[in-house]
């Protein structure tokens, strides 16, 4: 009999493994909103080290969330999802004009692959253990992210209300998580008013106001 904890699930159901504070699952939770895909979540709680266990380490070996099972598939890496939701129709969050493709995936990979990955948890126990004073935690992701926020403002100089214009797009997807971040960790974000503008902007956003951490996290159960 299969171990419903690690196998995949039969296709027609959508599963997400998230924790309600992992900006990267909060990306997908948007996506999935916005795609209008029913799914249920599955709180994996990064505090308690659940990402390690056995059973988790089975959906991904990477010990991170998300997971999302779809179409009787697991997949991992948030930017991968979006990727598959959009390569298999339900979603539309790139540009024809490859001229601004390549502007969004430029400020998608400001966030993806320079702000996030050295934020994550794992790297944040690992300098509070190295230091032996947890508030350099956030003295770390503020050193981080300061300049790299002031930079993307820069980078998103053109007309809103959203990151490139009046459609949604993936840039939308990372920032909005990314700030959510920042202003746990107290970055000051008065001197990016473009920034601020984006993020009202989705936050009006039914797609984005349901993937909201503080929902998640009363679906998950509380607070933790
Ligand atoms: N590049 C991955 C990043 C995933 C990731 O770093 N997830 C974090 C939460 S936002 C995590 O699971 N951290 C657990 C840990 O660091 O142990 C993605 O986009 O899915």
């Amino acid at each position: 009999m299969p171990d419903r904890r690690t196998s995949p699930p039969s296709a027609g159901t959508v599963v997400l493994w998230d924790y309600w504070r992992s900006s990267a699952s909060y990306r997908v939770r948007i996506a999935l909103n916005l795609a209008g895909i029913a799914y249920r979540t599955r709180a994996v709680d990064l505090l308690a080290q659940d990402q390690r266990s056995p059973e988790h380490l089975a959906r991904n070996p990477q010990g991170l969330v998300p997971v999302l099972e779809i179409d009787g598939a697991r997949l991992t890496q948030s930017l991968a999802i979006l990727d598959y939701l959009e390569a298999t129709g339900r979603l539309a969050l790139r540009p024809a004009d490859p001229l601004l493709q390549a502007r969004i995936e430029a400020a998608v990979l400001a966030i993806a692959a320079e702000m996030h990955p050295v934020c994550n948890v794992r790297i944040l126990a690992r300098i509070e253990a190295l230091t032996g004073r947890p508030e350099a935690r956030g003295e770390w992701v503020r050193a981080i992210l300061t300049p790299e926020l002031q930079a993307l403002e820069t980078m998103l100089a053109g007309p809103g209300p959203y990151a490139f214009g009046r459609e949604i797009t993936r840039a939308d997807l990372c920032i909005v998580p990314q700030l959510y971040n920042a202003r746990r960790w107290e970055v000051d974000l008065s001197g990016m008013p473009r920034l601020r503008e984006i993020d009202a902007a989705c936050g009006a956003h039914p797609a984005f106001i349901a993937a909201h951490p503080d929902r998640a996290r009363a679906a998950a159960g509380g607070p933790a």
